[in-house]
């Protein structure tokens, strides 16, 4: 949690998707300093509300829901849908069916802001010795990678023609640490991530942009020029843990399809089921 918290600025009532993943555990205190109530949905159980929140639990392919989860929301954090390679239907049900329903939620209920959870995975299958910036053609590395360009283009759609806001954040890898050395150049820090979202719920003016969730990594493989509008200023970085992670894994089989391009293992992802 951010000693000062990264923006002044309060939200009425903030909406959390998958508030019981890992991210969402993480954000829900986080979120907390920002808003008067904080209204939490996840279709898997959550711990009950405390002072200030709201638990509303919710399938995000059940349209009726959704449309009741959006009521009286100020603006949406979503973090909701599978985020590991799966079997097709589970995909189809969360991340694109349940995309569509939360932005026709949007629209019915008046509300003007999303940050969507996005992924690197948009862009998986660019290798690890290029340099992507937000504008180039994704090139997913699975379903899961592709279930979050349709959400990313979904977003455009609902700005073009309904002027709903969006920032689409492709996170990185948001852990307590970097674990290896891809990590080294996707690492986002967890206060990062915290600042990085706020940035996205508070900027003026956003259309849909696109940005990818990173620290201040001396290593990267991807460029955020065309997403400064944002403000986002990574404070944190995977360098001081470079030395711990090249100790543990000092070779790479550069013939390793997740040692050459950038999504890492899950470019090789098989779902099961
Ligand atoms: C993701 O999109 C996943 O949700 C997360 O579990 C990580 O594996 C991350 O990408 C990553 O690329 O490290």
């Amino acid at each position: 949690m951010l000693t000062t918290p990264a923006s002044t600025l309060r939200f009425h009532r903030l909406l959390l998707t998958g508030a019981a993943g890992y991210l969402g555990r993480e954000l829900r205190p986080r979120l907390k300093a920002y808003c008067d109530v904080l209204r939490l949905s996840d279709r898997a159980d959550l711990s009950p509300a405390i002072e200030g929140e709201e638990v509303q639990i919710t399938a995000l392919e059940n349209k009726d829901q959704v449309l009741d989860l959006l009521h009286q929301v100020s603006a949406v954090v979503h973090l909701g849908g599978v985020s590991t390679e799966q079997p097709w239907e589970m995909v189809l049900a969360s991340n694109i069916a349940g995309m569509v329903n939360l932005y026709e939620a949007a629209r019915l209920q008046g509300v003007k802001r999303i940050v969507f959870a996005s992924s690197n995975h948009v862009t998986g299958f660019y290798r690890q010795d290029e340099v992507v910036n937000t504008r180039m053609s994704p090139k997913p590395d699975g379903f899961y990678g592709l279930s979050k360009a349709f959400g990313e283009d979904v977003a455009q759609m609902y700005w073009d023609r309904w002027g709903i806001e969006t920032v689409s954040i492709r996170i990185g890898s948001s852990t307590p640490e970097p674990k290896d050395r891809r990590m080294l150049a996707t690492w986002l820090s967890h206060d990062d991530l915290e600042r990085l979202v706020v940035a996205a719920l508070t900027a003026p003016i956003v259309g849909h942009s696109i940005i990818y969730g990173m620290s201040d990594n001396q290593t990267t493989w991807w460029d955020n020029t065309h997403a400064k509008h944002i403000g986002y200023r990574p404070l944190d970085s995977s360098d001081g843990f470079r030395p711990a992670v090249e100790a543990r894994q000092q070779t790479i089989d550069q013939h390793d399809p997740a040692a050459i391009y950038q999504g890492g293992a899950f470019v090789k992802a098989t779902p099961h089921g």
